[in-house]
């Protein structure tokens, strides 16, 4: 198995809920093991701010599906759970984005990895930090996540994991 990263957010509808059952489905997909999950933070919006606050998480995942397999199940959950794509960086039911794919680095039409954006996104790095395999003081990204970069992003914790919910 080969480990990869995935944030998750949510900012319309029943947000808790939704991540909750992204994290179900990734689960329950073949190839597929959710591994670790962060806690769930409420984040203020950001790019474009006219827009109800997210919740966010980040997941450790085992897969043997490859990344562009791994990315189109991501977005097959997000089409299967009814989101709409309209506005670029607008509000969302759900949002599955793949991070990291072991060091595999790719820039085509359909993936680029590392995600493009994440190093400027608190609300990616900081549940990122809470499952990062080799433990949280050998997070690369630590010396972005100061005290002001915190404090401007608005992060508060909404709800410890809790665990992988059980197949219904
Ligand atoms: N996602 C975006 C745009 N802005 N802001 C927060 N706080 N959390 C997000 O997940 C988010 C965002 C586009 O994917
Ligand atoms: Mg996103
Ligand atoms: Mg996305």
């Amino acid at each position: 198995m080969f480990e990869a990263y995935a944030a998750l957010g949510a900012n319309l509808g029943d947000r808790e809920r939704s991540l909750r059952e992204a994290v179900r489905r990734l689960a329950a997909t073949e190839g597929i093991e959710v591994r670790r999950c962060s806690a769930l933070y409420e984040t203020d919006p950001v790019g474009y701010t006219e827009q109800p606050a997210f919740l966010n998480m980040a997941a450790a995942l085992g897969t043997n599906l490859c990344p562009l397999e791994l990315l189109r199940v991501m977005l097959g959950i997000e089409r299967e759970m009814g989101r709409v794509r309209d506005i670029r960086f607008g509000p969302r039911t759900i949002d599955l984005d793949l991070l990291l794919y072991e060091g595999i680095e790719l820039d085509t039409e359909e993936l680029a990895l590392p995600h493009p954006r994440m190093g400027e996104r608190a609300f990616v790095l900081v549940p990122l930090r809470d499952v990062w395999a080799d433990g949280p003081e050998a997070f690369p990204w630590n010396g972005l996540l100061t005290e002001p970069v915190l404090k401007e992003a608005g992060i508060k914790i909404w709800a410890p994991w809790g665990g992988v919910p059980k197949e219904r």
